[in-house]
C-alpha cells in the first residue's frame, strides 16, 4: 500500500501534463525464480540445504523460503540459501517447498513448487 502510494505520487502530478509516466516509475517487471535444490520429488533427510536461483535486471533485494505455506525465513545475497531442518516434520510425510523472489522495486515472484518426501535420519 506504501509502495503503491509512493509510486502513484508523481503520476498525479505529471497527470495534469498529460505525461504518461507509468515507464518513468521504475521497474515493474517481475524477477524471475526457480529452486536448483533440493530437485522435485526427492527423499530428504536432516538438514535439507534449499537454494535458489533468482535475477533481475534492476536487482534482487531478497529470496524467501517457504514450506507448505510456512515463511522460513529470507537469504539477501546470493547464492541464496536456506537450512530447513527437516527432522521435526513426520517421517515418510511430502512437503512443498516454494521461494519467493522480491526485486529492488517491491515485485514479487514465485518458483514452481518443488515437492520433497521427509524420512527420518
Ligand atoms: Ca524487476
Amino acid at each position: 500500500m506504501r509502495r503503491a502510494l509512493r509510486w502513484m505520487a508523481p503520476c498525479l502530478a505529471l497527470a495534469a501534463a498529460l505525461v504518461a509516466c507509468s515507464d518513468d516509475n521504475g521497474d515493474q517487471t517481475l524477477p524471475t525464480v526457480v529452486i536448483t535444490e533440493p530437485l522435485d520429488g526427492l527423499t530428504v533427510s536432516g538438514q535439507v540445504l534449499i537454494e535458489a536461483e533468482a535475477s533481475d535486471a534492476g536487482g534482487i533485494l531478497r529470496v524467501s523460503f517457504v514450506v507448505d505455506g510456512d515463511e522460513l525465513g529470507d537469504d539477501d545475497t546470493p547464492p541464496y540459501t536456506w537450512d530447513w531442518d527437516s527432522r521435526p516434520y513426520a517421517d515418510g510425510d511430502t512437503h512443498s517447498l516454494l521461494a519467493a523472489a522480491e526485486d529492488r522495486a517491491g515485485n514479487l515472484a514465485y518458483s514452481e513448487y518443488v515437492v520433497v518426501r521427509v524420512v527420518l535420519p
